[in-house]
């Protein structure tokens, strides 16, 4: 008697979260979920804040060398909203109940994962290109339609962010095609920023989706909406005319236009490239980590000096 008086409001809960999900429409904070939706929203929003944040060290190495003041005042200003993601990303994952201390406690114990793109160096001034392009390209291919996930403060979020990935993308490409227009040795290191850039920005997608564990799961909460091989196939489709206009090549042998399909073919990806960056192999893992804990160690007595100043003036009391 007791388990049936019990498990009826759950069942309810239960149906009002599926009933809510087949309309299309968001699930917020204060609403019933189940268990693993919230731990799937927590993992994939904690993991995409933490790229945002880490994502800020590679473009960062070239602030100081940027070749004008405009160059320079538009890399601080991309920088900069990197920062202001992953605040809104950490906010969104501290309304399904996850502090920012412990989320960023797994990402500096490596208990937590972040994109694997950024675990490559930036060489040349033409990788800051290269990163708006392509990196910012792909996370704006992916990010989109995450502005219709299920969970309504991960969807919010998303809005600015893509506008702002929107910019950062044609900051990139203006970049790449001044060099492109450039000297001789201009040209030749935009290409070789994009020979560098190309296949681990394909491998943001994340594994094929023979081999992604999540994504069936993700879909049907409509959490993701397309698969990790329909994003990476579309935003090969829209680099390869762009790539052309810049007067520049993809370092993919196979890239050809498939009139059957309606869209480009392309060559492997090198996945044990990939899981070896995932399992902390990549060229730059250990100096992102450290630099990431390093920075957070010495900013303690900026985040004691908030809490004071917090703790003595309550939210609203001074209206
Ligand atoms: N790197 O079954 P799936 C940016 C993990 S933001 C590292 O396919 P899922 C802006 C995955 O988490 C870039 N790990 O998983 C910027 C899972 O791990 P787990 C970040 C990866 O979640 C630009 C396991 O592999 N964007 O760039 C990667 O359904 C410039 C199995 O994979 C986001 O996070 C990878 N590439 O799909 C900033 C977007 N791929 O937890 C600064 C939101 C997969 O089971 C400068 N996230 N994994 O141990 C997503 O859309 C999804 O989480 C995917 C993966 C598509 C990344």
């Amino acid at each position: 008697m007791g388990t049936a008086v019990s498990a009826e409001p759950e069942r309810a809960r239960a149906e009002d979260f599926e009933r809510t999900i087949a309309a299309d429409e968001r699930i917020e904070p204060r609403d019933w979920m189940p268990d693993a939706y919230r731990a799937t929203l927590i993992r994939q929003i904690a993991q995409h804040a933490h790229s945002e944040i880490i994502g800020m060290q590679p473009e960062a190495n070239w602030i100081t060398r940027a070749p004008s003041l405009r160059r320079k005042a538009i890399l601080i200003a991309k920088v900069q909203d990197e920062a202001g993601h992953g605040l809104y990303l950490y906010g969104a994952a501290e309304t399904l109940g996850a502090s920012r201390a412990e989320l960023l406690g797994k990402l500096h114990t490596g208990r937590h994962k972040y994109s694997s793109i950024f675990n490559y160096p930036t060489l040349t001034w033409a990788d800051v290109g290269a990163i708006g392009w392509l990196v910012d390209g792909a996370a704006i291919t992916n990010q989109v339609p995450l502005c219709r996930c299920s969970y309504g403060p991960y969807a919010r979020a998303m809005v600015r962010i893509c506008k702002e990935e929107s910019f950062h993308q044609r900051q990139g490409y203006e970049l790449l095609h001044t060099l492109a227009r450039g000297t001789g040795a201009q040209r030749a290191m935009a290409q070789d920023a994009v020979d560098r850039w190309w296949w681990p920005s394909l491998m943001m997608f994340g594994p094929p989706d023979d081999a992604s564990p999540r994504t069936a799961q993700s879909m049907a909460w409509k959490i993701k909406r397309h698969t990790n091989d329909e994003l990476r196939q579309r935003f090969v489709d829209i680099c390869v005319p762009q790539a052309e206009a810049l007067g520049l090549t993809l370092p993919d042998r196979d890239l050809r236009w498939n009139e059957e399909r309606g869209h480009w073919d392309f060559g492997a990806v090198d996945w044990d490239e990939f899981r070896a960056v995932l399992s902390g192999g990549g060229p730059c893992n250990e100096q992102r980590l450290d630099q990431r804990r390093r920075a957070h160690e010495e900013g303690a007595w900026v985040r004691e000096a908030a809490a004071a100043y917090a703790a003595k003036h309550p939210a609203g009391a001074d209206r």
